[in-house]
C-alpha cells in the first residue's frame, strides 16, 4: 500500500515541495506539490534520488561510543546522554564555557531544533557557533552591520523573476538554484526580448550559455571589473541622484574614489571587452528595474567582502534597491541571523580564544577552527558538537581538521550517517532523518511575499534514532540546567502549554514551539504584511491564527505580504540611511589601485576552483555515490588547450596539486572554460562500500587541497574558488 504525503526536497536551500508516494519504508515517487506556495510543483532532477538519502548502508540508527581500542560500540541512550553530559560539564567547570563549540546545528533543510540547540549552548556557557555560512555569506553579513546598520539586515533577489535587467556574477543558478524555480525564472529571463540577463563568470556555464551577454573575467578578477562598471556609471551621470539623497550617505566620498579608477587598465586586468563592460554599466544602471545576484563566485574568490561590497554599490547607486524587481530586504521568522557588532553586548567575550575571530551574524568561521583547537593557548577549544555538517570534508584542510580534532577531548557528532566527522567523534548520536520528523528550514528568504513550510513526518522512524530537539533537551537536563529557567528551554516549555497546541500530539507539541514563539515576535514585528496575507486580529489573536496556518499546512503556508518601500523600515542605521562608504572597503579599494599584476612564472600556474556545483553533487548529503546518474568520479574541467599542453585526453588521470596535498583525478577537457581555469566539484570524496567492495571514498576530496589561510580578511571566508595547482599527468 502507497500512500502520497507532502514534504520538501532537503538538497538545496529552496526546499522545493514535493509529494512522495511513500511504500515499504522508501520514498517511491517524488513529485512537484503544486500547492507549496513557493515553489508551485517545481523541481530539478535532484529530487528523484532523495530515496537515496532515506536508505543507505551508513545509515545510524544507535549511539555509539569510540572504544580505546579503536573502532565504536553500541551504548543505549541513556549511558550516551550521561557520559557526553558529564565531560562536557567536566570541560565547562574547569575550563569554561569557552572551551566548548557548536558547529552547524541549521542544515539545507533541516532547522527546527536550532533554538533547542541554542538552549544546550546556554546550558555550557559556550560563546560559539561555526557554521558552514562562516565559509560563504559572513562577509556580506559583516557589510550589512556597516551599511544597514545591522549584521541582520540581510539581502533577497527573490524579486528578480520581475526585473528587467538581471546581472549574476559568480553564480551558476541553472546548478545551484538560490531563488526559487530557478529554471523557470531563467527560461522566461531567456525567452523575453525586452529583458536582459548578463552572467559574469569566467566559465561559460549553463546560466552563461542563456544569457544575452556573458563576461568571462579572469578568475579573481571581479573587483576590478565591478570597479570600472561603477566608475564608467558616475563618470556617465548615471547614478540615481535622488535615491542617493534620501536614503544614502557617503556619495561623494565614493564618487572622488570612483573618479580615480583607471577604467581601462582595470577591465584589462579582467580580461574582457572594454565595450562590453560599457553596455553592462549603461544597462544595469538604466534599467526599469535592475537586480545584482552573486554566490560563491565572489565570496570564495579572491578580495571576497570587497566583491560583495562593489556590487552592494552597484544597485545603491543606481537606486535598484526596495521596489519591484530590484534587491530587497527579507524578513526572519526564526531569526538565523544576529547582530554582533562591536557595542552588542557580550561582543568581547564572543571573541575566538586564540585567532580573535568575533562572531558575524552570530557565526564563527570553519576556517579558524582548526587553529582554535590545534594550540597550546590555555583557552583553546577542547569539545566540539557537530549537528548536521561534516566539516572534515567541507571545511578547508581536511588534514588540519583531522590533526585538530584528534586532539580534542570530547567530540560529539550528531548525525542521520556515519560520516568523516562521526569516523572522529568520541560518541556519535542517531538523529531521525528530515522525512522522519517534523521539521522545517528558516531560509524562507522571500520578499514581498513570503512564505514558512512545517514539514510532517512522511515515514516512520526505525526504533533508535530521535530528533535533535529531543536530544538536546535530554543532554541539557543531565548537564544539571534549570530548564525552567534557560532562556529558551523556559519559554519553549511554557508555550507548549499554550491553548492554540492543546489539539495537538504531545510529539508535536513539541515539534512547533518554536514556531508558536517565532510567530507572536513575527506577527508583533510585522502586523500588517501578516494581514496582508489573510490573516486577522491584533497582538496574540493574529499570532495564533499565523502559527495555526503554519503548522496545519503540510504544504507550506504564504505568511507575509510586504510592500516595496518597507525595505527602508527595516534599515537600522539610527537615521535609516544607508552608509555607503564603508572606511575599510575604500582602504581596500587605495591597496587594490597599488597592486601590479606579478609577471612571475609560479610552480603552481592553473586556477582551481574547487567546489563547483554540478547535476552530480548536492553537498555531502549523498552518501551513496550510486545517485549519481552523470559525471561519477568528479571530473577536473580543463580547456583543451591546457590538456593538450599536459598532453592529457578525456578520462585520463591527472595529478592535482598544491602546497598541501596531490590527489589524483579524471579529466574532463572542456571548452567552455578559460584556459588556465580548471573546475573539481564540490561534496564528493565520500567513503561508501558499494556492494562487495571495501568502504573507500568516491571521488576527489577537494578539500585536502585547500588551505585556511587563503581567505578574506574580514570574514576569513576561504578563497576556494581561487586555488593555485599544478597538474600533470599521471603515469
Ligand atoms: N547541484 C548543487 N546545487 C547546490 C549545491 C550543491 O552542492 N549542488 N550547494 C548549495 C550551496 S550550499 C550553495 S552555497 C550554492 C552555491 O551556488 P553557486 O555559487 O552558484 O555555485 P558554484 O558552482 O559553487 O559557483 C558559482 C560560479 O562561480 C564561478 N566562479 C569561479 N571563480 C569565479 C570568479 O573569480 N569570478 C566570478 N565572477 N565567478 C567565478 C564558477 O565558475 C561557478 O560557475 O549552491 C547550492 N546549490
Ligand atoms: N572546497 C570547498 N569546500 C566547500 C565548498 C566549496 O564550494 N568548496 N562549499 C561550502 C559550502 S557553501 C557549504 S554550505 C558547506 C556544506 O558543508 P556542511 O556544512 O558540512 O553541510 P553538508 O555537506 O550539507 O552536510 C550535511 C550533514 O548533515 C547530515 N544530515 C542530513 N540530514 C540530517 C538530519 O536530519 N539531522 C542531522 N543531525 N544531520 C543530518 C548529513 O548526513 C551530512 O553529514 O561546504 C563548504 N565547503
Ligand atoms: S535540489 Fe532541486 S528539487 Fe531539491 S530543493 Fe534544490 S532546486 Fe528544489
Ligand atoms: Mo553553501
Amino acid at each position: 500500500m502507497s500512500q502520497l504525503k507532502q514534504s520538501a526536497c532537503i538538497l538545496c536551500s529552496e526546499n522545493c515541495g514535493v509529494e512522495f508516494e511513500v511504500a515499504g519504508g522508501h520514498l517511491a515517487q517524488v513529485r512537484g506539490d503544486r500547492k507549496n506556495p513557493s515553489t508551485q510543483g517545481y523541481l530539478c532532477e535532484k529530487a528523484q534520488r532523495l530515496d537515496f538519502y532515506q536508505n543507505h548502508k551508513d545509515r545510524l540508527l544507535r549511539p555509539l561510543r569510540r572504544r580505546e581500542s579503536g573502532g565504536f560500540e553500541e551504548i543505549t541512550w541513556e549511558t550516551a546522554i550521561g557520559e557526553i553530559a558529564e565531560r562536557l560539564v567536566g570541560l565547562r567547570d574547569q575550563h569554561g564555557g569557552h572551551s566548548l563549540a557548536f558547529y552547524g546545528c541549521a542544515l539545507l533543510g533541516n532547522q527546527l531544533a536550532l533554538l533547542h540547540a541554542m538552549g544546550f549552548r546556554h546550558a555550557l556557557r559556550s560563546p560559539y557557533l561555526y557554521h558552514a555560512l562562516g565559509q560563504e555569506k559572513t562577509g556580506d553579513f559583516w557589510l550589512n552591520g556597516e551599511m544597514f546598520g545591522s549584521q541582520a539586515c540581510h539581502t533577497t533577489t527573490n524579486d528578480l523573476a520581475q526585473a528587467d535587467f538581471v546581472l549574476f556574477t559568480g553564480t551558476n543558478p541553472w546548478q545551484a538554484h538560490g531563488f526559487p524555480r530557478a529554471r523557470k525564472v531563467l527560461q522566461d529571463l531567456a525567452k523575453d526580448p525586452n529583458r536582459t540577463m548578463v552572467v559574469i563568470d569566467p566559465r561559460r556555464t549553463e546560466t552563461a550559455k542563456m544569457a544575452d551577454i556573458h563576461l568571462a573575467p579572469r578568475p579573481g578578477t571581479d573587483a576590478f571589473l565591478l570597479l570600472a562598471m561603477l566608475a564608467i556609471i558616475v563618470e556617465e551621470r548615471l547614478e540615481n541622484g535622488e535615491f542617493l539623497r534620501e536614503r544614502t550617505t557617503g556619495f561623494e566620498r565614493i564618487r572622488a574614489l570612483l573618479a580615480d579608477i583607471p577604467v581601462s587598465d582595470f577591465i584589462n586586468r579582467a580580461g574582457v571587452d572594454p565595450e562590453v563592460v560599457r553596455r553592462v554599466a549603461r544597462g544595469f544602471a538604466t534599467a526599469k528595474a535592475a537586480c545584482a545576484r552573486h554566490d560563491l563566485g565572489l565570496e570564495q574568490s579572491r578580495n571576497s567582502t570587497l566583491n560583495v561590497y562593489l556590487e552592494k554599490l552597484l544597485y545603491l547607486i543606481t537606486g535598484n534597491f526596495g521596489r519591484k524587481g530590484s534587491n530587497n530586504f527579507h524578513t526572519q521568522t526564526v531569526p538565523l541571523l544576529w547582530d554582533c557588532n562591536e557595542n552588542a553586548p557580550g561582543f568581547e567575550a564572543s571573541k575566538s580564544r586564540v585567532t580573535g575571530m568575533p562572531p558575524i551574524g552570530g557565526f564563527h568561521p570553519p576556517n579558524i577552527l582548526p587553529l582554535e583547537i590545534d594550540s597550546e593557548h590555555p583557552d583553546r577549544l577542547r569539545g566540539l558538537i557537530v549537528d548536521s555538517a561534516n566539516p572534515i570534508v567541507t571545511g578547508a584542510d581536511s588534514q588540519a581538521y583531522r590533526r585538530a580534532f584528534a586532539k580534542l577531548e570530547c567530540l560529539v557528532v550528531i548525525d542521520t550517517a556515519l560520516t568523516e566527522t562521526a569516523e572522529m567523534a568520541h560518541y556519535i548520536l542517531p538523529a531521525k532523518s528530515q522525512f522522519e520528523k517534523f521539521t522545517c528550514t528558516f531560509f524562507n528568504w522571500g520578499f514581498p511575499e513570503n512564505h514558512l513550510h512545517f514539514r510532517h513526518p512522511v515515514l516512520e522512524s526505525a526504533p533508535g534514532p530521535l530528533t535533535e530537539q529531543e536530544i538536546y533537551l535530554r543532554l541539557a537536563r543531565a548537564c544539571g540546567e534549570d530548564l525552567s529557567k534557560n532562556p529558551l528551554f523556559g519559554p519553549l516549555a511554557q508555550l507548549q502549554e499554550h491553548p492554540a497546541l492543546a489539539d495537538f500530539s504531545p510529539e508535536m507539541r513539541v515539534a512547533a514551539a518554536p514556531l508558536l514563539l517565532a510567530s507572536m515576535q513575527y506577527a508583533g514585528k510585522h502586523p500588517e504584511a501578516v494581514r496582508r496575507a489573510g490573516f486577522s486580529g491584533e497582538g496574540p489573536e493574529l499570532a495564533v491564527s499565523l502559527f495555526r496556518k503554519i503548522v496545519t499546512s503540510p504544504s507550506g503556508a504564504v505568511i507575509s505580504r510586504h510592500e516595496y518601500p518597507d525595505t527602508f523600515n527595516m534599515v537600522e542605521t539610527p537615521d535609516r540611511k544607508i552608509r555607503l562608504a564603508v572606511d575599510p572597503m575604500l582602504k581596500w579599494i587605495e591597496d587594490l589601485k597599488a597592486e601590479r599584476p606579478t609577471a612571475q612564472v609560479s610552480e603552481y600556474p592553473y586556477v582551481l576552483s574547487a567546489g563547483e556545483r554540478r547535476s552530480s553533487n548536492a553537498t555531502t548529503t549523498f552518501r551513496n555515490p550510486e545517485w549519481r546518474r552523470t559525471d561519477p568520479q568528479g571530473a577536473l574541467r580543463i580547456n583543451p588547450q591546457d590538456a593538450a599542453h599536459l598532453g592529457v585526453a578525456n578520462g585520463d588521470r591527472v595529478i592535482c596539486s598544491t602546497g598541501r596535498a596531490r590527489i589524483e583525478v579524471t579529466a574532463e577537457v572542456d571548452d567552455d572554460l578559460r584556459s588556465g581555469h580548471v573546475t573539481l566539484p564540490h561534496g564528493f570524496g565520500l567513503a561508501y562500500a558499494l556492494d562487495g567492495q571495501e568502504r573507500l571514498p568516491h571521488g576527489p576530496m577537494i578539500n585536502l587541497l585547500t588551505s585556511s589561510d587563503h581567505c578574506d580578511p574580514v570574514a576569513k571566508t576561504p578563497y576556494h574558488k581561487n586555488v593555485p595547482v599544478q597538474l600533470v599527468k599521471a603515469s
